[in-house]
């Protein structure tokens, strides 16, 4: 089974095969977690985004990592949050089942995940980190080898203290 920890910090300074992007639709760059990680992946990996043709609400798409130090990228789009009566929570559900499945069948072993949403994207952050939790243990009953360890990567002292409780790390 993965070993699942969390830690507050930058995802684009990971050490590991793959982190995650919360992308747009157009996958072509933004502000927030995906302006980061294509100011340090460098000019290439915008060029790689614009052969994808975009990637669709909840489901993911690879890339290299180029200038990272994570091997790859994988993209994927979270919901916009409308009120919650907008298939929201599957969405992001998806989004993170999703990421984890592409992951596995490009033989990745450890991921770093951002917290997809609850940016700009304004999803409640307790539920969707409910919700992220859910799809990776979801994941993880269903495929116990491959992936062997998911970090969630908090930027914000908010996000942190509830993947904090939620994940129950000792002191
Ligand atoms: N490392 C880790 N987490 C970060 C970093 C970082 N370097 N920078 C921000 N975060 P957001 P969304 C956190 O807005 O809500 C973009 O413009 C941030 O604190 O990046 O899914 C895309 O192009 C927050 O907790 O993503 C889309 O248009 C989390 O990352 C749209 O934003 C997600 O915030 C996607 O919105």
């Amino acid at each position: 089974m993965a070993n699942l920890s969390v830690v507050k910090g930058d995802l684009t300074k990971m050490h590991v095969d793959a982190i995650v992007n919360a992308a747009n639709e157009s996958l072509l760059g933004g502000g927030g977690v995906d302006g980061a990680i294509h100011r340090a992946a460098g000019p290439e990996l915008l060029a790689e985004c614009r052969t994808l043709n975009g990637c669709k609400t909840g489901e993911a798409k690879i890339t290299k990592g180029y200038k990272l130090p994570a091997r790859h990228v994988i993209h994927t789009v979270g919901p916009v949050w409308h009120g919650g009566n907008s298939n929201e929570e599957t969405l992001l559900y998806k989004a993170y089942y999703n990421s984890l499945q592409l992951a596995m069948q490009h033989h990745i072993a450890t991921i770093a995940f951002p917290n997809i949403s609850t940016g700009v994207y304004h999803f409640p952050k307790q539920l969707a980190a409910e919700t992220a939790l859910k799809a990776v243990e979801d994941f993880c009953t269903n495929h116990p080898d491959p992936i062997k360890e998911i970090t969630f990567v908090c930027f914000d002292d908010e996000n942190y203290n509830i993947y904090h409780d939620l994940i129950n790390i000792p002191e």
